[in-house]
């Protein structure tokens, strides 16, 4: 799949300009605020932003896109590429254990059956992600269900993620994927534990992710990173050291995967537990990053209680030199 490029960028084009192209594979908005579209590659996260301005993330492919909608499940798909999104209501599933089971038991049917059928990458968004005790956590109970539907498939080699909390419309789970027709190489943190290997203190169902894929063609999409080392969260109410630690792990994961440093084609995905944190990491990301590098900062809860900063990202690197993100 080499020079087939899956581009991913901040846009502040109204979605219908963005949607109205051939090569577009999905669209996101973030919060509540604009409309949605009924466009199957357009999709609302329930995720408020916390910066005046809120461009849309855009991610379109070499080539033209078909898409479609079947039950709960929306995707697009074009030039060895494919989004998928499918959204659940935990009422109706009887909890967030089952509705996650009932995510991905939909979510792997509809990929494997179709020609991208090499998970990459996945995002999970979850209500009160933090509620209930110890083993009855949410979001232990969450992962209960996600390696149920995992293992169903048969799928042993997870793909980079994220999880994280939202305070949308209660009972909504929204899983959303990309995939390829070729597999990804999944690459781990040599400062972190693996996450499926974490120890049971964390809960039953060690969660099922790598640190970050190797995208068909080079690039790296990174999963959900916090000031978490070797298994365990550090500078717990210190979100200066958290932002600063979350950041040392981004980096050590370029290094690991002999990337170049993050610049104006990689964008970054900062999720806050606290708004009003929000302007300790901005300067954090500054006293970092190059002020290129495209970030979006959005509200919503860490998996751990203790952790109040997450961030995702892509590295597009050597392959997106010539214009990633141009029209
Ligand atoms: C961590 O390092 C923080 O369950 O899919 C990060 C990314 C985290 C993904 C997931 C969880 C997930 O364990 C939490």
């Amino acid at each position: 799949m080499r020079g087939s490029v899956l581009r991913v960028a901040y846009r502040g084009e109204s979605a219908p300009t963005l949607l109205e192209r051939s090569d577009t594979l999905a669209v996101f908005d973030f919060g509540e605020g604009a409309d949605g579209t009924s466009d199957s590659c357009h999709l609302r996260v329930p995720l408020p932003p916390l910066d005046d301005e809120a461009p849309r993330e855009w991610w379109s492919v070499d080539g033209t896109v078909s898409r479609g909608r079947a039950d709960a499940l929306q995707w697009a798909a074009g030039a060895g590429w494919r989004f998928v999104a499918v959204e659940v209501d935990e009422v109706g599933c009887g909890g967030i254990e089952a509705a996650s089971e009932r995510a991905y038991t939909l979510l792997l049917a509809h990929v494997a059956a179709s020609p991208e059928p090499h998970l990459q990458r996945i995002w999970n968004y979850l209500g009160a992600i933090n509620a209930g005790d110890g083993d009855g956590e949410r979001y232990r109970l969450f992962c209960n269900g996600r390696a149920r539907g995992l293992a169903a498939r048969g799928i042993t080699a997870y793909p980079a993620a994220t999880a994280i909390g939202h305070h949308g419309r209660p009972g909504l789970l929204q899983v959303y994927a990309l995939c390829a027709t070729e597999p990804g190489e999944a690459l781990e943190n040599p400062r972190q534990v693996s996450a499926w290997k974490y120890p049971r203190q964390y809960g039953p169902t060690a969660p099922s992710f790598a640190r970050a894929m190797q995208l068909p063609g080079g690039a790296l999409a990174i999963s959900g990173t916090a000031a978490v080392i070797g298994h365990a969260s550090h500078h717990a109410g210190d979100v200066n050291a958290q932002a600063d630690e979350a950041i040392a792990n981004l980096h050590a994961l370029l290094d690991r995967a002999a990337l170049p440093a993050f610049d104006a084609s990689s964008p970054l995905k900062v999720y806050v537990r606290r708004p009003q944190d929000a302007e300790p990491i901005r300067a954090a990301l500054a006293r970092h990053l190059d002020p290129a590098v495209p970030r979006i900062l959005l509200h919503g809860d860490i998996c751990r209680r203790e952790l109040l900063v997450e961030i995702d990202g892509w590295q597009f690197g050597r392959e997106s030199r010539m214009g990633n993100g141009e029209p």
